[in-house]
């Protein structure tokens, strides 16, 4: 059997993705802090197995990733993502600065888009998807998620549902822009707002295909441009929210998290979980559905990326 060479004693390539990445195959990654601090139990679990099932089922190979007892895992067992699904927000939310903490410290964690990035990037992975990105939060306290910087220097596919509207939508475009990375509108010419399918902002450009996204993605690369492509899918139909009907809810949310002095790394996870309450539980229907959504296109656009589906490619 070939192996990977060893990346860093720090991390764990569960064999079937290492043979997949050897093999030139499909892998999506995939992130944790979703299991972790983004939905409760048992959604959680069922999302987490069922997000690599959809991912299977569009012939490429999932790669969870989280860390565990100081370990970086890429790809984990069923047995790995139950535990995170049942440990509950005690669990670290590890991005950029979190590493050599949770390492250190032997702990467990789920990793953000941010802290995704980076142990894909290492692993060679090269599309990941993911729920909604962390972006320019409202008003004060000043705050700007690591998700966007980590974009802007890493050479991934990303898909995503743009970001929730608990965000300043505008200004996480403008710092997309400053970061470098290129928001592609899937099947769309407006950015969505996570739990909605308009914000009235426009994307970059839209692509309708699969291979469409991977010939953007492959003309970057050959340049040697080291930031990410956002592909932005909007929320199935059949669950997204209208503005309308949600817009009082966040408003809500926000409110009561400023009352509470909610802030950091905490804010994110708090919104999410009172939305859902307020919602009556249709905002967690929507997250569960575009996150299924995301998770079959990134596997298609996996597909699309590997050199024997572009053999005949025109970039
Ligand atoms: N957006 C969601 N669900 C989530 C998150 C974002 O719709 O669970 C998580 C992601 O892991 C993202 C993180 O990377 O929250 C951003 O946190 P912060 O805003 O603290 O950077
Ligand atoms: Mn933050």
């Amino acid at each position: 059997m070939n192996t990977l060479p060893i990346i860093s004693s720090h991390f764990i390539i569960k064999d079937e993705v290492s043979q997949a990445l050897i093999n030139a195959q499909p892998v999506v990654a995939l992130e944790s802090t979703v299991i972790t601090h983004g939905l409760p139990y048992p959604e959680n679990l069922q999302l987490a197995q069922g997000l690599e099932n959809d991912v299977r089922l569009n012939l490429a190979v999932p790669a969870t990733i989280a860390m565990i007892k100081g370990k970086i895992h890429v790809g984990l067992s069923a047995l790995e993502i139950e535990e995170l699904a049942t440990s509950g927000q005690g669990l670290r939310k590890i991005s950029r600065r979190d590493f050599g903490i949770a390492i250190a410290r032997k702990e467990s964690g789920g990793t953000t888009v941010a802290g995704t990035l980076i142990a894909a990037h290492t692993s060679k992975i090269k599309v990941f998807a993911t729920g909604g990105i962390g972006g320019v939060h409202r008003d004060a306290p000043f705050d700007i998620s690591a998700d966007l910087p980590e974009l802007g220097r890493s050479p991934l596919v990303v898909v995503c549902a743009g970001a929730k509207a608990i965000l300043d939508l505008p200004a996480t475009l403008e710092y997309l822009e400053t970061m470098g990375v290129a928001v592609v509108g899937y099947q769309t010419d407006e950015f969505p707002a996570f739990y909605s399918r308009s914000s009235g902002l426009s994307v970059n450009v839209s692509a309708n295909t699969p291979q469409d996204v991977a010939r953007i993605a492959l003309a970057q690369w050959e340049l040697g441009i080291q930031s990410a492509i956002l592909v932005v899918a909007p929320p199935p139909a059949d669950s997204a929210l209208p503005h309308a009907e949600i817009d009082g809810i966040i408003e809500q949310a926000l409110a009561e998290a400023k009352q509470k002095k909610i802030s950091g790394y905490a804010l994110t996870p708090y919104l999410l979980a009172r939305i859902s309450e307020l919602s009556g539980g249709k905002s967690l229907k929507a997250n569960l559905s575009l996150l299924h959504n995301n998770a079959m296109i990134a596997a298609q656009i996996a597909a699309a990326l590997t050199t024997s589906n572009l053999r005949n490619r025109s970039v």
